[in-house]
């Protein structure tokens, strides 16, 4: 059992600057040794090159803040993924703002005709230049996967769509932008609020969930953005939003996914120092993979 670590230093999807060292901030929770101690053969890349915006660049065309610097980023993050399924290891992407799911989508779809998608968010990151009241690029990973977007980002790696609609469930969001509610009901994709969290409990959530991404697909990819979890659990991200899913909720889910062995490669982003509490969210984020890779008290 093989997983190779790659960070992703990526902060130019948002406007919050820190979220770049959300990798280190993830190693120095010892997020190697923790899987290492599950048995794994922990393989860390390390990170991904991000080139820094220039004045002679062509900003916020279209909508899209820092277009070229977050393509060129994904595009060697996705060759870096591709590889790593290649060699039979799974790919655990450190970010980083959200950006980088598009590049993480690019490099794993590759290798399989139906993906299955777990978006535990807050948000729906399903806007496009077009319907984004930020321009800021981590607001659309999923609808850029889903081939919907600027052709430089749908298009990366030569192939799109990444993702079907009918393959996707976003768990835990809170917070949609007009745009995205639109998009949600056009294409029938599966959401659980907060509201249904609530209603039905997590398990019941991660029970249909599961069913629901594992009908007819060949993987299933889980993309966590720490900022699902509620800002009082997990307070250094970018856009905190309250009434999240709680650490013990978040857990649940993740000790489901491990026991049911679904899940083929994962991402964790939005993880802030800068706006953290003593490294809290990081500590969580590695707590939380400790889960999704079978970590068990007794
Ligand atoms: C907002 C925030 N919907 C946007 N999105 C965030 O800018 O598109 N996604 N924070 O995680
Ligand atoms: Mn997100
Ligand atoms: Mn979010
Ligand atoms: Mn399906």
């Amino acid at each position: 059992k093989k997983i190779s670590i790659i960070g992703v230093p990526m902060d130019l999807g948002q406007r919050r600057r820190g979220v770049d060292m959300g990798p280190s901030a993830m190693r120095y929770a010892n997020v190697v040794e923790r899987l290492q101690a599950l048995g794994y053969e922990v393989h860390d890349l390390g990170d991904i090159e991000i080139g820094r915006p220039n004045e002679f660049d062509v900003i916020d065309e279209d909508n899209l803040k820092d277009l070229k610097e977050v393509v060129n980023a994904n595009q060697t993050l996705a060759e870096a993924v591709s590889k790593s399924v290649v060699n039979g290891s799974f790919p655990l992407v450190l970010g980083g703002d959200h950006s980088i799911a598009i590049g993480t989508l690019a490099g794993v779809a590759e290798h399989y005709k139906n993906l299955g998608v777990i978006w535990y968010d807050a948000h729906g990151d399903l806007n496009t230049g077009e319907t984004s009241p930020s321009g800021n690029i981590h607001g659309m990973p999923l609808a850029v996967s889903l081939g919907i977007g600027h052709p430089y980002l749908t298009g990366l790696g030569g192939y799109a769509p990444k993702i079907r609609p009918e393959n996707v469930v976003i768990i835990g969001a809170r917070s949609l932008d007009d745009g995205e509610k639109e998009l949600i009901q056009e294409k029938g994709i599966k959401v659980y609020t907060m509201h249904e969290i609530d209603r039905l409990g997590m398990t019941r959530v991660m029970e249909e969930a599961m069913e629901y991404v594992t009908k007819d697909t060949d993987g299933v990819h889980l993309s966590l953005d720490l900022d699902a979890l509620d800002p009082h659990d997990a307070p250094g991200v970018g856009t905190p939003v309250l009434g999240g899913t709680s650490y013990r909720e978040t857990h649940l889910a993740m000790e489901m996914l491990a026991e049911a062995d679904i899940v083929t490669s994962a991402e964790f982003v939005e993880v802030n120092p800068i706006l953290d509490d003593k490294n809290t969210t990081a500590t969580v984020a590695v707590a939380l993979m400790g889960s999704l890779f079978g970590e068990k008290l007794l």
